[in-house]
């Protein structure tokens, strides 16, 4: 049964019909103390930097909300323009550490003031947010001004485009215009001399599962590891009879690693709602008699919290706990789990190589990390308390 208690920490937390709030973020802008200081992990290492660019009103702010603060989709009607940059420090888990800039919609890359050297340096991925409700010339301009100027500064940036808010569009209408902008984004770049610049593009909404989706490739692209976590999630299933699985931060609900098979966004829901129901349950029955440990942290996780959800069509959903912040789910036939004991075998093999994974990054920072801990002993960044269930 599920027993991952030690997440839930404080009931008040947990309001209906809504996600357990500043569960491991920051709450509220005014938290964020975020500077380039903040950009450094207690390992020493730089955080990876994702900028948030785009016109104003295009749904920037909404985005980080939704996906980093659990604000339901509606609550973000009623959020307010930026008019400044909003440094947002996201690191609950060690694959999952960055930090994100939100920028106002009318900022000028042109004013003297605008440190585009310090911005775009330090930059991992640069996401540009076009509203596809409205007519996005101007943003496509805009989208072209900003790539040259960041790909000038820093060569190494990905440039990732979320063609957004698609939930007011007919099926049609979504390829369409994702093709239109593709089309005429590139054109803008070859036009200029700039086609070695490349842009992905992605279409999203706040109100279903593909900002998440898009998001978790996003940061993807920023995890060193991520090969190494796909071969190991791909010799998992191959060997447990497993359709397809996912490796879950759990409180973004993006993924932050799947096998090599594709990703269909039926498959994706699936298992982001089994994490919905998981958590749901866990606070209503979980077991509330945990402890927490000096650094702040919940030290009861267990490695056996699991949760198993068999559906009519012949298909079980499987998920296991890798750590406090990671969670595995499968999605397999219902035959092959009748060999549940091999599942389970092999998902200790597999949680074992990820315990390797991340005790080769905490070797390789330990000296550094030593001494940050001293002066700060509330963020451990997940290296420590992970290793040890
Ligand atoms: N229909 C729809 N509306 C969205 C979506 N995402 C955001 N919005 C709405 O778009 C409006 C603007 O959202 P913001 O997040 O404030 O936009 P912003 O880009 O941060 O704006 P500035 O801070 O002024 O630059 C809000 O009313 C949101 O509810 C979406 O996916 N679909
Ligand atoms: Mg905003």
């Amino acid at each position: 049964m599920i027993n991952n208690e030690d997440r839930y920490e404080e009931d008040e937390r947990f309001m209906i019909g809504s996600f357990p709030k500043g569960f491991g973020y920051p709450d509220d802008e005014n938290d964020i103390q975020s500077n380039d200081v903040n950009d450094r992990a207690l390992t020493g290492e730089v955080k990876p930097r994702i900028l948030i660019m785009g016109l104003r009103r295009s749904g920037k702010s909404s985005i980080q909300k939704v996906v980093f603060h659990k604000m339901s989709p509606n609550e973000t009607l009623f959020l307010e323009s930026t008019n400044k940059i909003v440094k947002d420090d996201i690191s609950n888990s060690s694959f999952v550490s960055f930090t994100i800039w939100d920028f106002p919609g009318q900022i000028d890359f042109f004013d003297s003031t605008f440190d585009s050297e310090n911005i775009f340096g330090g930059c991992g991925a640069l996401v540009f947010v076009i509203d596809a409700q409205d007519d996005y010339m101007e943003a496509l301009s805009k989208l072209h001004h900003t790539v040259k100027k960041a790909h000038q500064v820093n060569a190494d940036i990905k440039f990732e485009v979320f063609i957004h808010k698609v939930d007011g569009l007919s099926d049609d209408h979504k390829i369409e215009t994702q093709r239109d902008i593709h089309q005429r984004a590139n054109e803008d770049l070859m036009d200029s001399g700039d086609e070695n610049i490349l842009l992905s593009f992605y279409l999203t909404s706040i109100y279903d599962h593909s900002i998440f989706e898009a998001f978790s490739k996003v940061v993807q692209k920023l995890i060193p590891q991520l090969p190494t976590l796909e071969n190991l999630l791909n010799i998992f299933i191959t060997n447990s009879g497993i359709e397809k699985a996912f490796l879950f931060d759990v409180v973004s609900k993006i993924y932050i690693a799947t096998d090599y098979s594709p990703v269909d966004m039926q498959s994706y829901e699936l298992c982001c709602d089994m994490i919905d129901v998981v958590i749901d349950i866990s606070c209503i029955y979980g077991d509330f008699n945990y402890s927490v440990k000096e650094d702040g942290e919940n030290s009861t996780f267990d490695g056996s919290s699991s949760s198993t959800i068999k559906l009519n069509s012949g298909t079980v959903l499987y998920l296991r706990e890798v750590n406090k912040f990671l969670a595995l789910v499968c999605i397999l036939r219902e035959d092959n789990f009748d060999k549940q004991g091999l599942i389970d075998y092999n998902f200790q093999c597999f949680r074992q190589a990820i315990q390797e994974v991340f005790e080769i990054k905490f070797n390789k920072h330990k000296p550094q990390q030593i001494i940050n801990n001293s002066l700060d002993s509330t963020h451990s960044n997940g290296y420590n308390s992970d290793q040890n269930h």
